[in-house]
């Protein structure tokens, strides 16, 4: 390693409370419990400079917001709170911070990549670190929740490249989302490769394709890729998921790599957590990719 890392001078913070994506409730709940496991003060502890908290966006609760389209639930309402996060994150770039997104189902990533993407005048590189492929069509979807679309219409919108987009984590993917990975040609490492490789071998791999041509990478982190003994909290739980140290591997290999530009933290459900054990793990993890080392 010949570079010389160090945390960002400046990082952006936003909330955004959206759980219309989802079926289970309580993520709207998730930035708040990121916020009280001490986000400020741990970011604080690794000499950033410049923290920048928008608070949260106003999300429409659920009980004012029409369905609209059963293919595809709260689209409209959701596109126009992805909008307003396209704008926050946009706008951090621009000003030289490192955007950091608190879901929030996953949903929200479709604003937080379109950001970057009008930011930079290029789609970001993109490690997405998740249990489920999250890239069901309306028509391909069984369930109509939109945070099991969010990255067919990050790819579908030009906010994300296929060549330089990696799956981490998966083990719970609909036969249709095999067949959109194959067809968009999505890199996907799942929990498989995962036993066989390790974590170091497929991080390697992740930041080779999506840091080609350094470009930034944004990491998009649903907390359902860990392991639900370490990560209960989180609405959409599958077995065999990553361990607290490969997650925290995961977060390690991206600041060592020095291209990490901005990351999204989603997935977060407080009614299921056990003490805000999720939210503490998140923020560990966000620690982890802006240069908390051991030593
Ligand atoms: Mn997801």
């Amino acid at each position: 390693m010949t570079k010389t890392l160090s945390p960002p001078a400046r990082v952006d913070i936003v909330g955004v409370p959206m759980d219309l994506g989802a079926s289970r409730r309580g993520v709207d709940m998730g930035p708040s419990a990121i916020r009280y496991a001490k986000l400020h003060e741990k970011l604080e502890s690794l000499g950033i400079a410049t923290i920048v908290d928008h608070g949260n966006l106003h999300v429409p609760i659920r009980e004012s917001a029409a369905w609209e389209d059963s293919s595809a639930k709260y689209f409209k309402v959701i596109d126009e709170v992805c909008t307003q996060l396209a704008a926050i994150v946009e706008s951090a770039v621009i000003s030289g911070g490192l955007p950091i997104v608190l879901g929030g189902d996953h949903s929200i990533a479709m604003g937080t990549l379109a950001g970057l993407t009008r930011a930079r005048g290029a789609p970001p590189g993109l490690v997405w670190v998740d249990a489920h492929a999250d890239i069901n069509s309306p028509t391909s979807s069984a369930t109509g929740n939109v945070h099991g679309m969010p990255l067919y219409f990050a790819l579908r919108n030009g906010f994300a490249q296929a060549e330089r987009t990696v799956q981490i984590g998966l083990r719970d993917v609909d036969p249709a989302e095999k067949q959109l990975l194959r067809e968009f040609g999505v890199t996907a490492f799942t929990m498989s490769d995962i036993d066989k490789v390790g974590v170091r071998q497929v991080m390697e791999a992740a930041r080779a394709i999506a840091g080609a041509q350094d470009h930034p990478i944004h990491v998009s982190f649903d907390m359902d890729a860990i392991d639900p003994s370490e990560a209960p909290g989180t609405g959409t739980p599958v077995k065999g998921g990553l361990s607290y140290r490969e997650a925290h591997l995961v977060m390690e290999m991206l600041y060592d790599g020095g291209q990490l530009g901005s990351l999204e933290m989603v997935e977060i459900n407080p009614i299921f957590d056990d003490r805000n054990q999720t939210a503490s793990l998140a923020v560990g993890l966000v620690c982890s990719a802006l240069g908390k080392s051991i030593l």
